[in-house]
């Protein structure tokens, strides 16, 4: 099992640059190689590094340093598993390194450098980007392809990028990426093997096909991942055992946020959060939040007896979320961060079944403290709406009151996109089902645009700007 503990990190610096390797406590072989890095933000001086292993390590270390000498290192002793999994998890956090600053890094017994950039400073007021997906799950043969299974549609169209692919040639656009929940839909593996989509890899070995998805997917990812803070929200996929198949087969890492847990790094020790299920981080003008719509909040959809059928959660005591949201809005000095910006992957301002539960829950909060962006996954396409103040729109160039809100959950995964009801709920401004993913732009504290970008081809299918009368 595995610790739910952050990871607390030791740095140390060591004095000739050849030194460094010397420290690592494992010895590197295949087994203790890295694979499937990826970053977060642990604060505008920090950086959290995660990455697999095929086995456990005593001392988790990065080396790293503002030039290629790696010549400092952090270590920490996470290094965790769990029931079907093949890999093992390692987490280190470095801290006390400069913001808006490039460093070179390599986890140890790596074969190649990456360079991450740290968070601006929060308060700077720069301009910059960021990048949001929702919904993404594997591409190829075990997840979104040219082709699909039975009951699947909108297979890629032969030449059409993937949205991995789309981030990947614009990654010079973006400082970061927020993927807002549902991640690898390795949940899938029943349903695409019922429809014939994929061949088992064998029938009685409880985990295999999962944990073969989960592992693609974070390879895939890796690209992206190792080289901009990859920031995640929980999704109902990362608890879901209704795979679509009248089998009941669920297996251990599937349950309760396991391989989502055991994954990720997410600054909630930074921000008094709880894990990877909610948590706050500053950013240039921005102060962002992750709020978790699947667990712990009245009627949460996915707990025992919530209708995302899901028996997960909680993860902390009962009120514990909300009142940490309420606090952590408080507590936001808008002369510093004039922008918030919030997630939660499931809607409800949405042209299809919307997460009532959810804005009972949240909406107040975020109305109260003047939450200038709302975003969320979940629904398979695209759709932004106005500024809305509980169901009432405000233009969103018309200085709002209320949150703007954006639904996208169309990066693309095996079940394809979906189908929104018409007529369109009156807050909404703009519908897109095309496979895609949404570029930020905060310019100053006065303007803060998007651009829904298709995957297939990069090409710009709408563009929306909030203005707050503001002085900066
Ligand atoms: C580098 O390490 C990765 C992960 O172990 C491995 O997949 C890759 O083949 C290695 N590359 C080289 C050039 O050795
Ligand atoms: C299937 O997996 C089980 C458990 O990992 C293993 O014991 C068995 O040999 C595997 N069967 C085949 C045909 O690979
Ligand atoms: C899910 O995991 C949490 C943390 O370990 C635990 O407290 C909770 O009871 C689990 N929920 C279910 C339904 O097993
Ligand atoms: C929101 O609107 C509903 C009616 O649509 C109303 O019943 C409710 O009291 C309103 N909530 C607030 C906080 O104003
Ligand atoms: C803020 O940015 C917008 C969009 O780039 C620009 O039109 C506007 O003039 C800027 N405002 C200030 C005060 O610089
Ligand atoms: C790019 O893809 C979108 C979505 O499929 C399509 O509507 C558009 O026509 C394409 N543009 C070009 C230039 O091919
Ligand atoms: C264990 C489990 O959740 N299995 C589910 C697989 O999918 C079917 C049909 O959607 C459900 O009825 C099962 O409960």
């Amino acid at each position: 099992m595995f610790f739910a503990l952050r990871a607390v990190t030791v740095v140390a610096f060591a004095t000739a640059a050849l030194a460094a390797p010397k420290t690592n406590p494992d010895q590197c072989n295949e087994n203790t190689a890295p694979f499937q890095i990826r970053l977060a933000y642990a604060g505008d001086k920090g950086m959290a590094v995660s990455w697999n292993t095929k086995q456990q390590l005593a001392n988790p270390t990065v080396y790293f340093s503002k030039n290629e000498i790696l010549n400092r290192f952090a270590r920490s002793d996470i290094s965790t598993t769990y029931p079907t999994s093949s890999t093992y998890n390692n987490h280190v956090v470095i801290t006390g390194l400069k913001s808006d600053t490039t460093y070179y890094y390599m986890p140890a017994c790596g074969n190649q450098t990456y360079t991450f950039k740290t968070a601006r400073r929060a308060g700077s007021s720069t301009e910059f980007s960021f990048a949001m997906i929702g919904d993404m799950g594997t591409f190829g043969p075990d997840g979104l392809s040219t082709t699909v299974g039975k009951g699947a549609s909108n297979p890629l169209k032969p030449g059409e990028k993937t949205t991995i692919e789309s981030l990947m040639i614009l990654k010079d656009s973006y400082d970061f990426v927020w993927h807002v929940g549902d991640i690898a839909y390795a949940d899938a593996w029943l349903k695409e093997e019922k429809a014939g989509y994929i061949t088992p890899v064998n029938q009685t070995d409880g985990g295999a096909e999962y944990d073969k998805i989960l592992n693609e997917f974070y390879g895939q990812v890796e690209e992206i991942s190792s080289i901009r803070p990859y920031m995640v929200g929980p999704g109902n996929h990362e608890a879901n055992c209704d795979n679509g198949s009248d089998l009941e087969i669920c297996l251990p890492g599937q349950l309760n946020f396991t391989g989502y847990r055991a994954h990720w790094n997410m600054p909630s020790a930074e921000s008094g959060g709880v894990e990877n299920f909610w948590y706050s981080w500053d950013h240039g003008s921005v102060h962002f939040i992750q709020f978790n719509t699947e667990t712990d909040f009245p009627n949460a959809p996915d707990e025992p007896g919530g209708e995302g059928d899901e028996d997960a959660g909680p993860f902390a005591p009962s009120g514990s979320q909300l009142a940490w949201l309420k606090k952590d809005l408080a507590s936001v000095d808008r002369k510093k961060t004039p922008w918030v910006i919030a997630s939660g992957h499931r809607p409800w301002y949405v042209s299809t079944t919307e997460c009532l539960e959810c804005q009972a829950a949240f909406e107040p909060l975020l109305l109260q403290y003047g939450v200038d962006l709302v975003l969320h996954g979940h629904k398979h396409f695209y759709e932004r709406h106005a500024a809305v103040d509980n169901g009432t729109a405000q233009e969103i160039d018309a200085n709002p009151t209320a949150p703007w809100y954006i639904v996208n959950g169309a990066a693309g995964h095996y079940d394809g996109l979906d189908t929104p009801s018409l007529p369109y709920v009156p807050t909404s401004r703009k519908v897109i089902s095309v496979y895609g993913w949404n570029l930020f732009t905060v310019h100053n504290c006065t303007h803060l645009s998007t651009q829904f970008i298709a995957s297939g081809n990069n090409s710009i299918l709408d563009t929306a700007t909030l203005i707050k009368d503001r002085t900066c």
